[in-house]
């Protein structure tokens, strides 16, 4: 039974229970529209609550069901009948009203919340626009701009802008229910309000839907969808209800299948799957109250502001007092950019500094519930840190590195209690970008592997299990990925045609200037540990900017020159002429964006399938999250894999097999080949 009706006197009192989050399914649908007419018929009801069971409000559409032709009744039909109803529908709102859940209260003659609550509506987030009205009854109720805000953001608000929007009607502080009843006795009486689908819109300022379109396009970059929500809103601005109606189920039909929707759609629901492995199904994670880092420079900084972010006290750990200064220095800069960002306000970022103590006395983390190191990557120094975390933890604390590159099953040798150990490792900035690779050691415990995983939930992170090899997951297709961009180089294309190629395949910024920003000189120390180990990596002409010491943005010049003043990379005369020299007599070749895009994009799938055979990865969707959450991969794209399947892997391996025999790439593995014969990946 997806919806019950009790009696409250007049009231009846509407109650949707579709878990885990009341999608709004055909059965659910079919059942609202039933329950207008049941009471619609019935004289002894005046008006009538709508709640919802379990932890949320109607979350919108049944995103499983978009892959499927619509079945009646739309959602469209759902509200109509629901504001044609001749008793004042109440929606009660709790947890999140999103999507079609926000558009169902659009068509009740009230909406009331509990102040916990949020609404939104988020479809550009998922490629598409509102199909229920979302566009069309929005703003005739709250005006043009703010719908303009709400509906191409895709960002829910919270209860008090809602109120000052005039989006909701009434505020519950506690429950909801008996709250939502009184609300409906007051109003049952009362004639009903106008339908908002018969409001105008309000009247726009002149040259408001020019200087919306310039900013919604600034910021969708390539993504459709918000752009043509805007041109909906604009349209129920300028158009009849009813003609703005089918402007906007015609547009949401024709994205629900766009490759943009399907990409993201595929991103939800990965993300969803993420953090929930198998393996760990039914297993307690350890309680995590307080924290400590061990190391406090820009990644053990990064780390504590995310945990003090989470509220979590931190312990920040340091080798001497001098060094103990600089890393809480580091931390409180983060917050004063997150104030300087609008993140936070001041009063938030001076409770979170509170919350940090700085120490090079190890002795005060005999009590702390989680230790993450975060100091050189040296496995002797590394080793030395866990000796000591562990005569001092607690056997039961859980303790972690963040290493990179090193092995962590190497590290841990010496741990007592090893089962208690593993690698959780951060992306940077820690405090902002989204990805945490967790990787279980031999010995790892289950229930400190669910631990990693239930600390990325607290800290807002997409978790990703990986298992051991030098970069995991993330970085080894990194290495790849700048051992191709070098090709590029080598066979005429220059750092400039590749970095434009890759932005305009949709990344924020190409793979050169990438490591400018972010520093040569990392990925040489990790070049030489390599060949330390007999291996031989690729970076013919990396390895010789560095020895030049060109390190990038912080040395006045890298892959491109850069002036005191000013950031953006000028193409330098010095790099021109080492890819020449190292160019010998190489073939060149004329490179346009596609085939720039293909041979970095198409062996970084290559890298990705070889991961999967190994079990590093567990999932191909874990590979697209990780290049999207830690490397700017484009979300609408769907990551790698998604887009190696869309692009088919047949054509994938006949263009790996082109690259590889013009010695432009490695050869398809066999996973690959493999793959390519089957439907789909
Ligand atoms: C829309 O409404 C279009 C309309 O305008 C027009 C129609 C004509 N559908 O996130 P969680 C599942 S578009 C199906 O971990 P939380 C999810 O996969 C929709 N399933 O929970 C997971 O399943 P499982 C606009 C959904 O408490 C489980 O629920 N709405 C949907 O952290 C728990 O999810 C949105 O985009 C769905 N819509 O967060 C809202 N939503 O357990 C998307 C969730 O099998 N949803 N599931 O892995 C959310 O933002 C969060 O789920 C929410 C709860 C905040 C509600």
């Amino acid at each position: 039974m997806t919806v019950t009706i009790a009696r409250e006197d007049t009231i009846a009192v509407v109650t949707v229970d579709n878990p885990p989050v009341n999608a709004l399914s055909q059965a659910l649908r079919q059942a609202l529209v039933d329950t207008v007419a049941e009471l619609d018929a019935d004289a002894g009801v005046k008006a009538v609550v709508l709640l919802c069971a379990g932890r949320t409000f109607i979350a919108g559409a049944d995103v499983s069901e978009f892959d499927k032709p619509p079945l009646p009744p739309h959602l469209p039909d759902v509200v109509a009948s629901i504001e044609n109803a001749k008793k004042p529908w109440v929606a009660a709102i709790h947890g999140s009203a999103l999507g079609g859940g926000l558009e169902v209260t659009l068509g009740c003659a009230y909406r009331v919340a509990l102040s916990t609550a949020s609404l939104g509506l988020p479809e550009v987030k998922l490629g598409i626009i509102p199909g229920a009205g979302g566009t069309v009854r929005l703003p005739r109720l709250i005006g043009a701009a703010a719908a303009v805000d709400l509906v191409t953001s895709g960002s829910p608000v919270g209860v008090k802008r809602a109120r000052d929007l005039g989006l909701i009607d009434a505020v519950i502080d506690s429950d909801l229910r008996a709250g939502a009843i009184a609300f409906a006795k007051s109003v049952a009486e009362e004639p009903l309000p106008q339908p908002i689908s018969s409001r105008a819109v309000p009247a726009v300022e002149t040259g408001f839907w020019e200087s919306a379109e310039k900013a919604v396009a600034a910021k969708a970059r390539r993504e459709v969808a918000p752009l043509r929500a805007l041109a909906s809103i604009r349209k129920a601005s300028e158009a009849e209800f009813a003609d703005a109606m089918a402007f906007e189920r015609e547009t949401f039909l024709e994205l629900r299948g766009s490759s943009q929707a399907t990409a993201l759609r595929h991103v939800f629901f990965a993300e969803r799957a993420a953090p929930r492995p198998p393996e760990l199904s039914g297993i307690t994670p350890r309680d995590i109250r307080s924290a400590a880092v061990i190391g406090g420079g820009t990644m053990g900084a990064g780390i504590a502001a995310a945990l003090l972010d989470a509220g979590l006290p931190v312990t920040l750990i340091e080798r001497d007092t001098a060094a103990v200064e600089r890393g809480l220095a580091n931390i409180r800069s983060i917050f004063e950019g997150s104030v300087k960002r609008g993140r936070i306000t001041k009063d938030v970022a001076d409770q979170r500094t509170a919350s940090v103590i700085g120490s090079d006395d190890y002795g005060l983390l005999a009590d702390t519930d989680l230790v993450i190191e975060a100091v050189f990557e040296d496995l002797a120094v590394k080793r030395a840190v866990f000796e000591k975390l562990s005569d001092i933890c607690r056997p039961d604390a859980v303790l972690a590195t963040n290493t990179s590159y090193l092995d962590p099953d190497a590290i841990s040798e010496g741990v007592r209690q090893p089962e208690r150990f593993l690698g959780l490792h951060f992306f940077s900035p820690a405090h902002v970008m989204k990805l945490l690779e967790i990787v279980p050691t031999a010995t790892t415990s289950p229930e400190v592997l669910a631990t990693g995983f239930a600390l990325a939930r607290l800290l807002g992170k997409i978790p990703v299990r990986a298992g051991i090899c030098d970069g995991f997951i993330g970085n080894r297709i990194l290495k790849v990925t700048r051992a191709q961009a070098e090709r590029l180089l080598l066979s005429g294309a220059t750092p400039s045609a590749v970095d434009a190629a890759m932005r305009a395949f949709g990344l924020p910024m190409g793979p050169f200037e990438a490591q400018d920003l972010g520093g040569l000189d990392i990925a040489a120390f990790q070049r030489k540990a390599a060949r330390a180990r007999g291996e031989t990596p690729f970076a013919p002409v990396a390895d010789r900017l560095c020895a030049i010491e060109r390190f990038g943005q912080k040395s006045g010049g890298g892959w491109y020159d850069y002036l005191p003043v000013d950031r953006a990379p000028k193409p330098s005369e010095t790099v021109a002429a080492i890819i020449a020299e190292e160019m010998g007599g190489r073939t060149q070749r004329v490179w346009d964006e596609a085939s720039i895009a293909d041979a970095i994009i198409l062996p970084m799938v290559n890298e990705a399938m070889r991961i999967l055979e190994e079990h590093i990865a567990l999932r191909s969707a874990d590979i697209d999250l990780v290049k999207i959450h830690g490397y700017g991969f484009p979300r609408w794209r769907g990551g790698p894999m998604h887009y190696a399947g869309e692009r088919g892997l047949g054509e994938v391996v006949a263009v790996l097999d082109r690259l590889s025999a013009e010695g432009l790439a490695e050869p398809p593995c066999d996973g690959l080949r493999r793959a390519a014969t089957q439907p789909a990946l």
